[in-house]
């Protein structure tokens, strides 16, 4: 890539870095809160000396004591002018890259090699635009081979064999309030039995600014929801438009996980991090099939702890911006956008529940409020990066598709400001390795998975959405 058209996403960077308050997934207006000067403060000291933003976005900065054993180079060619002379023993060359660490040699007697984020770079390979606003990609699992693609603004799209179809499955513009760039139409999950019950669930930012979580169903038509359908499953109350989380995902255990963020403001205005009275700040993990609307499941961690609400399952977040289920191994998988330094990866082993992930009292592997906090009992992050890779952390997907044997185990995790997106996998040694695998200008809202297991993502700004392609690293 030519210097001149690296600087385009650069100079684009730095302007949404500018904009961007640590508040959000989705901040891209101005922000008039006080986090946002500490940012900006921020990015001055980062992008002062020219061409240091650049290498700064390349060569994201893990903390080392998580993954970061090799800080590759993006997949496209954008290192090789950014690069300066000092980081050749950062940048590993591909043939370094592809040699496994000397602990994975003895994998040469497996079957299968262990994943390598280090080897695969991925690619971009558009499918449809026209989109307005994107944030979300969902499979309805019922062999369809759609996509639903959620708009911000209220509606649901369905990508049927490539093409995007007119007609919107369901459209609630009327219902829902956009205004904020974190609030919409947020999130969707199809019932694990959708193919025979028709029921969906939804979340959404009413025209109060609360949170609603809805269910609904498909009407006679597969392509068109019943639009008379709908029934509130949780309303919560949002203090601020930022940090509603919004994210839903039916569990390998058939419960529905919901996500919400703190609540919003900054540095958790509203002391909901953790304080496990309120569902803000929260993972909840709900039956909505047991009983009207919802029942809690018998084994959610806190149903004996009347110090944390039944619904529970994990506390200690910021603001979810998505997470997913492994559909091989059940682990989950969660991102938390950070406030103003670090965004973090947190990892649940199938099976877990009841953690607590730490904010305010961190803000990824640190103390948010100076040295020195109390850490005991405290679920660290995975994996962190600083906001000289990024502003707004967006969770992927584990890869378990079929046509890319290299991506295979990969979890794949961006950022929304930078548009890089990042692989991550345990080593031999149980160590997270990562690597960045795609340098992209994506405006990256939320990645998504389809029935076979491919991965895709959906860019905002351009309304489009990709099919993510793997290669060996050039
Ligand atoms: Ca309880
Ligand atoms: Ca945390």
């Amino acid at each position: 890539m030519k210097r001149s058209t690296l600087l385009i996403p650069l100079a684009l960077l730095a302007v949404v870095l500018a904009a961007c308050n640590g508040d959000g997934n989705l901040t891209q207006a101005p922000a008039t809160s006080p986090a946002t000067v500490e940012a900006d403060a921020e990015l001055a000291a980062t992008a002062s000396p020219g061409a240091t933003a650049a290498v700064a976005t390349d060569s994201p900065s893990p903390s080392p004591t998580v993954a970061a054993s090799e800080t590759p180079a993006p997949a496209t060619a954008a290192s090789t002018d950014a690069v300066p002379p000092a980081e050749p023993t950062a940048v590993p060359s591909p043939e370094a890259s592809a040699t496994p660490a000397p602990t994975a040699t003895p994998a040469a007697t497996a079957t299968t090699a262990p994943p390598n984020p280090g080897v695969v770079a991925l690619r971009l390979e558009e499918v449809a635009g026209g989109l307005a606003s994107p944030s979300g990609i969902v499979a309805p699992g019922d062999g369809s081979g759609r996509l639903f693609i959620l708009e911000q603004p209220g509606r649901i799209r369905i990508v049927d064999d490539g093409s995007l179809l007119d007609a919107p499955f369901l459209d609630i513009v009327d219902r829902v309030t956009s205004e904020g760039n974190e609030q919409g139409l947020l999130g969707l999950a199809f019932h694990p039995r959708y193919a025979e019950n028709g029921r969906f669930l939804i979340n959404y930012t009413d025209r109060n600014g609360d949170t609603v979580i809805s269910a609904w169903t498909v009407s006679q038509d597969p392509n068109q929801a019943d639009a008379g359908s709908e029934s509130v499953v949780l309303s919560v109350d949002q203090p601020a438009g930022n940090h509603n989380g919004g994210h839903l995902v039916f569990g390998p255990d058939g419960y529905l996980y919901v996500g919400l963020g703190d609540g919003g403001g900054g540095g958790d205005t509203y002391g909901n991090g953790q304080n496990g009275q309120t569902l803000l700040g929260a993972m909840l993990r709900l039956d909505v099939d047991g009983a009207q609307p919802y029942a809690i499941p018998q084994d959610n961690p806190f149903v004996d702890d009347p110090a944390v609400r039944d619904e529970i399952w994990a506390l200690g977040l910021r603001n979810p911006w998505r997470y997913s289920f492994d559909r091989l191994t059940g682990d989950l998988y969660i991102a938390d956008v950070g406030q103003n330094a670090y965004e973090e990866v947190n990892f649940q082993p199938a099976g877990g529940g009841g953690e607590n992930y730490g904010w305010p009292i961190m803000e990824g592997l640190h103390c948010f409020r100076g040295e020195g906090c109390e850490t005991a009992g405290l679920v660290m992050p995975i994996w962190e990066y600083d906001h000289s890779a990024g502003c707004s952390i967006t969770g992927g997907h584990v890869y378990r598709g079929s046509r890319y044997p290299t991506l295979q185990g990969i979890y794949l995790v961006g950022d929304y400001c930078s548009g890089t997106i990042w692989g991550l996998a345990p080593g031999e040694d149980g160590s997270w390795q990562s690597a960045v695998l795609a340098q992209t200008n994506a405006r990256l809202t939320s990645f998504g998975e389809d029935e076979a297991g491919e991965l895709y993502l959906v860019d905002r700004s351009s309304g489009t959405l990709y099919h993510l392609a793997a290669q060996a690293r050039p």
